[in-house]
């Protein structure tokens, strides 16, 4: 066994070599990451805008068309930037897929169901407006998120938050006024303007003030929300819009936890 002289001599020799063999040469040039949202190599281009992403995982996009908006084909880095009015203009909205705007998706009419688990008791009767929104669950950068991503996002001062943050595509989002209506047997939103397409997840939120005629997105406080971004959220179709043909609308049904 060597003994404590031994092994600082050790160390010694192993630095000295080290600082021999293996001089410092120039840094790596910056390479860039393609799905962090930041410029890595500083060329002003971001993540899938940057050519170097073009054959990166999260930058493939299934082969899903431009579609037709205003700024479809230009570059983005959130999907504000893809607007020329309110989200609540252009249905269904046009998203920011790896850096460029696109609307692959069509809209159609469904129908959500929804009941109050107990608990809710008399703060029911606070409830002023409903938030739905379909969320896809791959951000700008490609990266896959789910509920505990989008409700870090989603505070509950600001229903408009999550699409300020600029991290998240929202393929389709309603308000409804709920004043005045006894939501104590469960309710039904009909129709909801859907976006076709998979890969999404369902936010409800329940709000205790009114809709802004301004922004028309609920104020006040969150009093309650639903998320749900389980596999098995089915893909919408056009098939399952109902806004013409009078058939039955695709449906969701869904339980709204106790306040939180
Ligand atoms: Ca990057
Ligand atoms: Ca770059």
């Amino acid at each position: 066994m060597a003994d404590a002289s031994g092994v600082a001599r050790l160390v010694v020799v192993l630095l000295a070599s080290l600082a021999l063999g293996c001089p410092r040469g120039p840094a790596e040039p910056p390479t860039e990451k393609c799905s962090n949202g930041t410029d890595d190599d500083a060329d002003m281009l971001v993540d899938c805008q940057d050519p170097s992403c073009e054959s990166a995982e999260s930058c493939k996009l299934d082969d899903l068309p431009l579609g037709t908006c205003t700024r479809c084909g230009q570059p983005c880095r959130d999907q504000l930037s893809c607007l020329t009015t309110r989200l609540f203009d252009e249905r269904p909205p046009p998203m920011c897929l790896a850096g460029q705007c696109r609307r692959p998706n069509q809209a159609i009419w469904i129908e959500l169901a929804f009941r109050l688990a107990l608990g809710w008791d008399t703060l029911q009767s606070r409830i002023s407006a409903i938030s739905v929104k379909l969320v896809r669950t791959r951000d700008v950068h490609g990266a896959t998120i789910g509920c505990a991503d989008v409700m870090a996002a989603a505070v509950p001062t600001n229903s408009q938050a999550l699409e300020q943050s600029g991290r998240f595509n929202v393929q389709s989002v309603e308000v409804y006024r709920a004043q005045n209506t006894n939501l104590g047997d469960g309710f039904t939103l009909k129709p909801v303007i859907a976006a076709t397409g998979d890969r999404y997840l369902v936010l409800v939120e329940l709000w205790d003030e009114p809709v802004s005629s301004l922004s028309a997105y609920p104020q006040g406080q969150r009093l309650g929300y639903l998320c749900d971004d389980s596999a098995t959220l089915p893909a919408l179709t056009a098939a399952d819009d109902c806004s013409t043909d009078g058939g039955v609308c695709r449906r969701f049904s869904f339980v709204i936890p106790a306040p939180r």
